[in-house]
């Protein structure tokens, strides 16, 4: 059974669930004990609604305690223990418009439901035992998921998948310490050297640091990544950037400087989010509107996770170019030969790069080789992030730092075993490993763990 150090909350709350700006329909969500008797008290048929069945729903119109219509609503019953939170539930489908559904909601609230805390909902879930610490943190990635990758992956914790590599790994942990405890319990019996493997508890560790790098791979698709277009002016930065968010949103110009201030987009590149900046070309400018350009556009540029530097292939890689590549080395630039379709012999430009990951030829103007630049990005993106669809993903900074914790843990208890140290020692390590994998899934969880997590959510979550 879970250590909960908390005790079920059940008095009645009540959030508004969704974004208050107009819609076709917002809904209003309440749950606890006696909720739906509650909002019965300001429904015209308080009847059907008191005597309606879990998973139906009710046709009427809210109303103020006086009987003056406020909507005309759907209201949709569940009952304990057959609900999201496992207690009486409620969802009030409303037109949406922002105002009607704040007096609605006023009307809940005077009905004598408590405003609903961030997450409040999904606490009650965790502590009723409908969802782990795992699925309910994933409860807030589904939300937060930009592309349809990183929706699918949390849709897959949110199924359990971290929940059981967890429990498996918490299991054989456990078994290994009855182990070591029949050791501690018995020592006068002559049980001999403890019968630990220390492969058998590497064994668990690797998997635990298996699951770890899976933070890696969630982080990328759940938070994304920063790429910038940067280069000398006139390059083309703003014609790719165009190509790139299919859509004519930066000024293009023969003009050299044209941008000044720099530009974002948000595109999904095969499930990643990226945002992607067109900056102000390089130079040394005395115009002091451009140079303030290219002073922000440079801390754009050292701020992003990726830089695609654009090279305009008419001119050639010039002594300017080699320089400012010089200076971002270390970010390890992709370069972008534009312009390939002025080259006469396309192949010329930048042969001698033979790197397919690190240089790419493309035309901004035809299309041609946006492919293969696009490939050269998420490539570098991935890097070497075991792109595997098995195994687990994770975008937790608990979870990581919890499996982190474990995976230390053991390797001191491999440690102890190898230099003959007493059971009780290596009992240590075995439970704070066992502790940490417990706190993942909330196993074993403490208050301010809880309050940590769930304030982060929105309310009515
Ligand atoms: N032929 C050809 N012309 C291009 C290509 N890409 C850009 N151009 C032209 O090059 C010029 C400069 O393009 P921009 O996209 O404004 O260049 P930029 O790098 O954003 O320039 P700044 O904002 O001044 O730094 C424009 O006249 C574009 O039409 C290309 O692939 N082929
Ligand atoms: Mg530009």
């Amino acid at each position: 059974m879970p250590r909960y150090y908390e005790r079920v909350y059940d008095h009645p709350i009540v959030a508004i669930a969704t974004p208050l700006s107009p819609s076709a329909i917002s809904v209003i969500r309440a749950s606890g004990s006696g909720s739906i008797a509650r909002v019965a008290t300001r429904f015209s048929r308080a009847r059907a609604l008191i005597d309606a069945p879990g998973h139906t729903v009710v046709h009427g119109m809210v109303v103020t305690a006086d009987g003056a219509p406020l909507d005309e609503v759907l209201v949709t019953v569940f009952r304990a223990p057959r609900s999201y939170t496992g207690q009486d539930s409620v969802e009030v489908s409303c037109h949406g418009s922002p105002a009607g559904v704040r007096r609605v909601y006023a009307e809940l609230l005077s009905a004598g439901f408590a405003a609903a805390e961030p997450g409040e909902f999904t606490r009650r879930a965790f502590l009723g035992g409908k969802l782990d610490l795992t699925q309910a943190e994933a409860v807030n990635e589904i939300v937060r998921a930009q592309t349809a990758r990183a929706h699918a992956l949390a849709l897959d914790r949110l199924d359990g998948g971290v929940s059981r590599e967890m429990q498996e790994i918490r299991t054989r942990l456990i078994a290994v310490m009855a182990r070591v405890s029949i050791q501690l319990d018995y020592p006068e019996e002559d049980t001999g050297e403890i019968v630990l493997d220390p492969a058998e508890i590497k064994g668990v560790r690797d998997r635990i640091v298996a699951a770890a790098a899976g933070f890696e791979r969630g982080r990328l698709y759940q938070e994304g990544v920063s790429v910038a277009l940067a280069g000398r002016t006139n390059a083309g930065k703003s014609s790719l950037f165009n190509r790139i968010v299919r859509h004519e949103r930066a000024i293009v110009s023969a003009e050299h400087g044209t941008t000044r201030d720099y530009l974002e987009a948000r595109i999904d590149l095969d499930g990643i989010p990226v945002r992607l900046f067109d900056t102000a070309g390089l130079r040394d400018s005395s115009a002091a509107i451009e140079a303030e350009g290219i002073r922000r556009s440079r801390q754009i540029i050292a701020s992003c996770d990726l830089i695609v530097y654009v090279v305009d292939a008419a001119q050639g890689m010039s002594d300017d170019d080699r320089a400012r590549l010089d200076e971002l080395a270390e970010a390890r630039p992709i370069v972008a030969w534009n312009k390939i379709d002025l080259v006469p012999d396309a192949a010329a430009a930048g042969s001698s790069e033979a790197d397919a990951s690190r240089y790419a030829r493309v035309s901004a103007t035809t299309g041609q080789g946006m492919a293969e630049l696009h490939d050269a990005i998420v490539t570098r993106l991935l890097g070497d992030r075991d792109t595997e669809t098995t195994g687990i993903t994770i975008d937790s900074e608990r979870q990581y730092a919890l499996l982190n914790r474990a995976a230390d843990a053991l390797d001191e208890a491999v440690a102890s075993l190898h230099a003959g140290m007493p059971a009780d020692v290596i009992a240590v390590d075995l439970q704070d490993a066992i502790d940490a994998i417990g706190e993942i899934t909330g196993e074993v969880a403490s208050s301010e763990v809880l309050d940590a997590m769930f304030g982060s959510f929105c309310v009515g979550k």
